[in-house]
């Protein structure tokens, strides 16, 4: 095969947040490409960093009174150790607020702009009055234009992962204080999308490599009418928009992410005296990237779309690999309610690191979503990598040292080895095969099936009472440990680097090419080393501690990695009131909420509160409670709420809190 340039690069993950095993997996994903590639004569980099602009930083720095540059360089740390971790094989682990990403960036937007394919318009933008800014989309929540569904963020809807502008919501509601949002007029900066629509309409149909879904997608949405994307913001922390009178505004952080795959390639490249342009402006480049679902339209449509308007002979993309989503014991993860596996958790659990990867790849959701479950965990660690992988290396490697003191024995291959080698030759191309088209999991099966393959053969040759077979069965199982070793690397580099250490090889060679992966022939007369146990059983105690401690709480805990401390003088804001309940009813069609009226001393309240699953009306009349009764009034079903009870509540209750005397309704609380 000739030689080719191999790109590849996983999504940039948001820098402020501890990423989870379903974020994880890309990252992952992505490495066993890269590995995979790096047994071929290929030429191959792996790019990928962190994203650090954007609205989030900035609230975040506010809240941990750092910089925005200091959270990121807090937050890019913690990203690094986790993926170091995994022993995660990236060329080089950048990040997005380099010099380089701003240069490149704005030297691509200027192109575009040249180019005809930017124009000014006023927009109305989401606008919290309360707390004097312009939203940004992540803070801007409301229900979907589209399909209707409630989990509908300023730029994109979770349900049916459309991309939204924020306006668009239906009730629209600040994130940060709950008000409800308003429009207001503001001068923005758009990407023409519909004029380049054709040219990328062309250019998506001839992607034959795409995974069907992310090409059935894309073309879904140009068939629909892409809108122009407005790539401006009004936030100070971000890469400048390099025009006289915009020095003001900031380019939308999914304008710069994925110029950040480039800028990361640049820092690269400077650091080793290369040129970053043989990679990004040489259409010889095969540049895959992988991603989880919802980023697919940015990477499909956006970030092609911006490099097309620049027309500088950019690379774009060859292949998305995307994947669904990966559950947490039937939900989703959540940092803020503690439930779920984080990096950290990870790294905390001492469970080794190829256990984790060979999960992750063996479960990754290529097709549906797919649930973490404890069980299955341990289940597949237990029966695929103790049972069979585990299981057919130590006996390999147990019976040389048992029956010929560890050294290979020389005999000549047998009409059954010789059968037995093609065999597994067809299952390690078949391999390839997939992996070529980013088939991670079903690669990974294949290896296993190897594996098993090994068992059987070794099971079936009797080593341990037929002599006449007993020598040719161990060399051929030796050798099939040390072709294990190789197909395996990109999946549990750890585990195969032992397996080849055992087999007395030199482990750098371990990186031996795939065509010689299964014609690979220990020298007789070569001394082994002693074996050692390569898994260990995962025991039900061990998992039932960890499963107890990742379930999490229903309440919010805390918001995403951000500290919960508050200073006092933001709880002294609080003003809780002892309210008696004078009369409650039935929101009419929801099942939740209640509407109280409330005394609290001088004024009467209306509160709606869910409280209907677990109060009748009648059981809270006549309750003395506790209100915050500060809170600006919302709307919940379309009532007005002038307050907030307070309950507790755990998974299976929840109780309201009440005063034990008989105290007088409009009591300040301290
Ligand atoms: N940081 C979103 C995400 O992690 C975003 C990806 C950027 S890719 C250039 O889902
Ligand atoms: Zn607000």
């Amino acid at each position: 095969m000739p030689k080719k340039k191999i790109l590849i690069t996983c999504a940039l993950p948001y820098v402020n947040n501890i990423p989870h095993l379903g974020n994880i997996i890309q990252v992952l994903s992505a490495d066993v490409f890269a590995r995979y590639q790096r047994h071929t004569e290929n030429e191959v980099i792996y790019i990928c960093g962190t994203d650090e602009h954007g609205t989030t930083t900035e609230t975040i720095a506010l809240k941990e009174g750092l910089s925005p540059q200091e959270v990121c360089d807090k937050y890019y740390t913690k990203h690094k150790e986790i993926y170091e971790w995994f022993n995660v094989s990236f060329d080089h682990f950048g990040r997005t607020s380099t010099q380089f990403q701003h240069n490149i960036t704005q030297d691509i937007f200027l192109k575009a702009y040249d180019n005809g394919y930017i124009f000014e318009k006023d927009l109305d933008q989401t606008y919290c009055p309360k707390c004097k800014k312009f939203l940004a989309d992540r803070f801007v929540e409301g229900t979907c234009p589209h399909c209707g569904g409630n989990n509908a963020r300023g730029d994109q809807c979770e349900d049916c992962s459309k991309v939204l502008d924020a306006k668009e919501l239906i009730n629209p509601t600040c994130t940060l204080c709950r008000a409800t949002a308003e429009i207001r007029t503001s001068r923005h900066l758009f990407l023409d999308l519909p004029q380049l629509s054709d040219k990328l309409k062309e250019w998506i149909e001839s992607k034959n490599n795409w995974s069907q879904n992310a090409k059935n997608f894309s073309l879904g949405w140009i068939k629909e009418g892409l809108e122009p994307r407005c790539i401006t913001r009004d936030l100070k922390w971000g890469v400048k928009v390099p025009l006289k009178g915009w020095e003001h505004k900031v380019f939308y952080v999914w304008f710069d992410a994925c110029i950040g795959y480039i800028s990361i390639t640049a820092d690269y490249c400077s650091k080793k005296g290369e040129d970053w342009e043989m990679w990004w402006k040489n259409q010889e480049v095969l540049l895959y990237q992988f991603m989880g679902k919802d980023n697919v339209p940015f990477h499909a449509i956006m970030f092609p779309s911006t490099l097309i308007a620049a027309n500088d002979n950019y690379v774009l993309v060859h292949q998305i690999s995307s994947t669904e989503y990966l559950n947490y014991e039937g939900g989703a993860f959540s940092k803020s309610r503690n439930r779920g596996i984080f990096g950290t958790d990870v790294i905390d659990s001492k469970i080794p690191v190829d256990i984790w990867r060979y999960y992750i790849y063996i479960n990754r959701p290529e097709k549906s979503d797919v649930d973490f479950t404890w069980e299955d965990f341990q289940k597949r660690n237990n029966e695929e990598l103790v049972g069979n992988l585990g299981n057919f290396v130590y006996r390999a490697q147990s019976f040389v040292n048992k029956y010929y003191e560890g050294i290979v024995p020389e005999v000549e291959d047998g009409p059954e080895d010789i059968e037995f080698y093609r065999q597994v030759s067809d299952i390690v191309d078949e391999m390839q095969t997939e992996l070529e088209k980013t088939h991670l999991k079903t690669g990974l099966k294949l290896a296993m099936k190897i594996s098993r393959m090994g068992n059987q053969f070794f099971q079936e040759n009797e080593p341990w009472k037929n002599e006449k077979r007993r020598a040719q069965t161990v060399k051929t199982s030796l050798n099939l440990c040390a072709t294990l070793a190789i197909v395996l690397e990109p999946y549990l580099p750890e585990t195969t680097e032992t397996i080849w250490k055992s087999l007395n090889l030199n482990a750098s060679n371990h990186h031996l090419l795939w065509s010689e992966a299964k014609q690979i022939h220990l020298k007789g007369g070569e001394k082994m080393r002693k074996p050692k146990i390569l898994f260990k059983k995962l025991e039900e105690d061990f998992i039932k501690k960890l499963k107890e401690k990742y379930v999490g709480s229903k309440e919010e805990i805390k918001e995403d990695n951000v500290s919960n401390m508050i200073k006092y003088e933001d709880f002294s804001k609080c003003e809780f009131k002892v309210a008696l309940v004078e009369s409650v009813e039935k929101v009419e069609g929801s099942k939740k909420l209640l509407k109280l009226i409330v005394d609290i001393g001088n004024e009467k309240r209306q509160i709606v509160a869910g409280m209907a699953e677990h109060y009748s009306p009648d059981e809270l009349i006549g309750k003395k409670i506790i209100i915050v009764a500060n809170l600006e009034p919302a709307k919940l079903f379309g009532i007005e709420s002038q307050g907030m009870l307070l309950a507790a509540e755990t998974d299976k209750d929840v109780t309201i809190l009440t005063v034990d005397k008989d105290i007088e309704a409009g009591a300040k609380i301290r």
